[in-house]
């Protein structure tokens, strides 16, 4: 079955040679600041744990992702990868890993839909053993179209926030059959990855793209969970005045007590400057909106899908559309008013032709919990029935106590007495 229609990336670029080169270049300089996946590194070096094992992977191929799809690979896996959003791949950094010889890259930038779902299903035809994914597709694609493969399957893991929503629901319909980690649901992913990860890149990616500044600017921020709240905070310290819309009760009283403003989209839509959609969910800012909007206002998405803001009722309105700057499409409307559009609506951290993705340092963290995820998988997998499997807690304060490490961080332990104590119910007044 490995016979695929679907070309690896290095049977698609033209300068191959010089491709490879750059990519491992941004690999390298990922790798200096990657102290956890360096660390497991070695580990699975000296263990081989994923020896004859087949590891399918749809993440965003860039160079952090390359150094786990690596030390996977290093770990003894035959892994195959792909991308999990048409434009975040950097075609360099997939040339690179393509070198590598337990590894084949399907991943290109740009791809429209049939190439993108023609190269999940090249990874698939690898019959892989563990699905890493960041969004659900290959799990998706799986289930869907390769059933005959999932009793060969020993489990998963999943990166991001949408992907375990989308698997929790499957496994309320009890059409997930085969176990798989939420990694998004640690406290070393959401804490760091979600709030600071998005925050900073988000905000990065918007600045790089428009060179434009947040200083004195009203900055919508529509939800307010993990990321919501990096993107608030990062937006704050950069001197915006930030709004956040949330359909949540206490998530809404959390931001007022922030001490930011919140309001419903119809009134923020009117006196924004910058939109930026973290909700996850679709139809987020709509038509109604679009009305409202002031002259030359950006809008942009964090969600990990492009359904958050209403392109196509965009379109409609549009009279004119153009290219306004590299990543942003400026729609203009019949009064004149023009309504900029980073990134196709995309990811905008990984999207827009400047992103670079979340910081290397937070991608240690997230990527270093992937990684012992798999091993636990590979380890103990008979001990995971299918469906949505929290991380065990041992593996994330894992990860955590060698990053502490490496940063020369040290830290207290319990004494054995507060520890009987904490495990006590017994003791009153
Ligand atoms: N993310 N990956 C990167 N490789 O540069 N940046 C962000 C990268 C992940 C992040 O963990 C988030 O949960 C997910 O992308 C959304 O698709």
């Amino acid at each position: 079955m490995t016979d695929t229609a679907y070309p690896p990336i290095s049977e698609q670029l033209d300068d191959l040679e010089f491709a490879r080169e750059e990519g491992r270049r941004k690999m390298d300089w990922a790798a200096q600041h990657m102290p956890i996946l360096e660390s497991v590194r070695e580990e699975f070096v000296a263990n081989q744990p994923f020896e004859g094992e087949r590891i399918g992977m749809a993440m965003h191929v860039e160079a952090k992702t390359a150094m786990l799809v690596e030390t996977l690979a290093e770990g003894g896996a035959e892994v195959a990868v792909t991308g999990c959003n048409p434009l975040s791949t950097h075609d360099d950094v997939s040339a690179a890993l393509d070198t590598h010889e337990n590894i084949t890259s399907y991943a290109k930038r740009g791809v429209d839909d049939e190439e993108y779902y023609a190269a999940i299903e090249a990874v698939i035809a690898h019959e892989p053993t563990i699905t890493v994914d960041d969004g659900m597709d290959l799990v998706a694609a799986i289930h869907e179209d390769y059933p005959e493969l999932i009793d060969g399957i020993v489990g998963g893991a999943e990166e991001t926030t949408t992907g375990v929503h989308r698997l929790r629901a499957m496994d309320a319909d009890g059409a997930l059959e085969y176990p798989v980690f939420a990694v998004n649901d640690t406290p070393m992913k959401r804490l760091f990855d979600n709030v600071h990860g998005t925050g900073e890149s988000s905000l990065a990616s918007i600045a790089m793209t428009t060179n434009l500044s947040w200083a004195g600017k009203n900055v919508v921020v529509a939800g307010y969970g993990y990321c919501g709240k990096g993107v608030a905070k990062k937006a704050a310290g950069q001197n915006a005045n930030v709004i956040v819309t949330e359909v949540e009760p206490r998530r809404a009283l959390e931001a007022h007590m922030e001490g930011y403003e919140v309001m419903p989209m119809a009134e923020a839509a009117e006196v924004g400057d910058v939109f930026l959609t973290t909700t996850g969910n679709r139809d987020v800012i709509v038509e109604e909106h679009f009305e409202k909007m002031q002259d030359g206002v950006l809008l942009a998405n964090a969600g990990h899908f492009d359904i958050e803001i209403d392109l196509e009722a965009l379109d409609d309105l549009a009279v004119d559309r153009y290219e306004a700057r590299d990543g942003v499409e400026a729609y203009e409307l019949e009064d004149g008013r023009k309504l900029n559009v980073i990134a196709e609506g995309r990811l905008v951290n990984l999207a827009a032709p400047v992103s670079l993705g979340h910081p290397v340092e937070v991608m240690d963290q997230s990527f270093g919990v992937q990684a012992v995820c798999v091993r636990e998988m590979l380890e103990n997998g008979d001990q995971y029935d299918a469906g949505v499997h929290d991380v065990p807690d041992e593996l994330d304060k894992e990860i955590a106590e060698i990053k502490l490490e490496a940063e020369g961080v040290d830290h207290d332990s319990l004494t054995d007495t507060q520890r009987e104590y904490m495990d006590s119910w017994d003791h009153g007044t």
